[in-house]
């Protein structure tokens, strides 16, 4: 059962579940528009209800209709930025969502293994340790990451008190062509690739220095599902363990478009300019934050060991990924 099958994570999970042989249930929020594009390439082979996380009758009915033997919980208001503007939402969904699911599981002695789709952005912005691991303190640096902070230690209450079977994932940034496209990556390579196509000027960002450690979605979920196949249940940090800037993916991108290129000034007045002397990335308050995790980077040794996982894709074939999907996309989108 997959909360949050219409994300980008939801829609890789619900993949890598078909291909070893489940049956797939995934949650669907009522909204105005479709949003099971991500999706609909397997639609006819996983089964959809309705629900919604914020609520406590509908999560408990949907548990007891079909009782799954593995919960992924992937449900979240998941922009960090967004979350400082609707913060008690954020909290209700990535916060006490979680709850709710382990409630009933608790309440209705289900056999069933729990996957927390937990964070990075819990170690925020005091962090102590480089890498961060398992066992870094978390100093969250917005409502999103302290919403899945609760979730966190919420996971590991139920699972000591309660003997669960609850597994949190603490993810570092992963990306992929079904990344959403207000996230940093996506942005980014959709904003070029309509420049190289000259269907844009110029792409706004915000801060250029933040670092981040970024990996491919379809070998993050890879380690959620690894995590409940375990024999005892346990937290993991899942990262490629490489750290990039924000700068420094635009000029990923860059190079792949194959646009020549030159960067000039500095903090706000940053600018990148074209060969022929256009401004092509400029940076622009409204995309700033009120407080920055400014560096992420991650070590999963332990996943290492005890998963056998390690990630697959490398920041150059991700980018070749993610940038020949929108070419194509906006090409034929003509
Ligand atoms: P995403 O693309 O934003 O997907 C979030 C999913 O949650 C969507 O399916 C969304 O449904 C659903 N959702 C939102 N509010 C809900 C509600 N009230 N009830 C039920 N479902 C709801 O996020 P993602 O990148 O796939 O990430 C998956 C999870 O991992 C999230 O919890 C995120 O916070 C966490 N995470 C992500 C990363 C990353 O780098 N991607 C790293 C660490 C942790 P709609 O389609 O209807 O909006
Ligand atoms: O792509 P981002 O919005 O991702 P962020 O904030 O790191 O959060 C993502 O990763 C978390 C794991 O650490 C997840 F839990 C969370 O759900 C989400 O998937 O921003 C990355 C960096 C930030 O430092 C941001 O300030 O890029 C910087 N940035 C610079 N310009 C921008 C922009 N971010 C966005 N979204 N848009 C910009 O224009």
């Amino acid at each position: 059962l997959i909360f949050g099958i219409t994300g980008q994570d939801g829609s890789y999970l619900a993949e890598l579940l078909l291909k070893r042989a489940y049956n797939v249930v995934g949650v669907t929020r009522r909204v105005s528009v479709d949003t099971t594009k991500r999706i609909s390439h397997i639609l006819p082979k996983i089964k959809i209800v309705e629900g919604d996380i914020t609520d406590a009758f509908n999560v408990n009915k949907i548990i007891e209709d079909h009782q799954p033997d593995e919960i992924y919980n992937l449900a979240a208001q998941s922009h960090v930025g967004v979350s400082f503007d609707v913060p008690e939402y954020t909290a209700d969904v990535a916060g006490l969502g979680t709850l709710r699911l382990l409630e009933v599981i608790r309440d209705s002695n289900l056999d069933c293994k729990f996957y927390q789709a937990g964070s990075s952005e819990m170690f925020g912005g005091k962090i102590d340790t480089i890498p961060q691991n398992e066992n870094t303190k978390f100093t969250p640096r917005s409502p999103y990451g302290v919403a899945k902070l609760y979730s966190h230690w919420i996971t590991v209450n139920y699972r000591e008190a309660y003997n669960l079977f609850a597994c949190n994932g603490i993810l570092f940034n992963h990306e992929s062509p079904v990344r959403g496209e207000t996230f940093v990556t996506r942005k980014i390579v959709i904003g070029l690739c309509k420049i190289k196509l000259k269907k844009q000027k110029t792409l706004f960002l915000g801060n250029l220095n933040a670092k981040r450690d970024w990996g491919h979605a379809r070998d993050y979920v890879e380690a959620m599902w690894k995590m409940l196949q375990k024999k005892t249940p346990s937290d993991y940090v899942i990262s490629t363990g490489k750290q990039y800037t924000v700068k420094q993916f635009v000029n990923l991108v860059l190079k792949e478009l194959d646009i020549e290129h030159r960067w000039k000034g500095k903090g706000i007045n940053e600018k990148c300019f074209d060969q022929n002397g256009n401004c092509i990335v400029a940076c622009d308050k409204e995309y700033f934050r009120p407080l920055e995790v400014d560096t992420l980077l991650g070590s999963s040794k332990k996943a290492k060991k005890e998963l056998n996982w390690k990630p697959k894709t490398s920041i150059n074939n991700l980018v070749k990924e993610m940038v020949n999907f929108d070419l194509k996309k906006l090409i034929n989108d003509k």
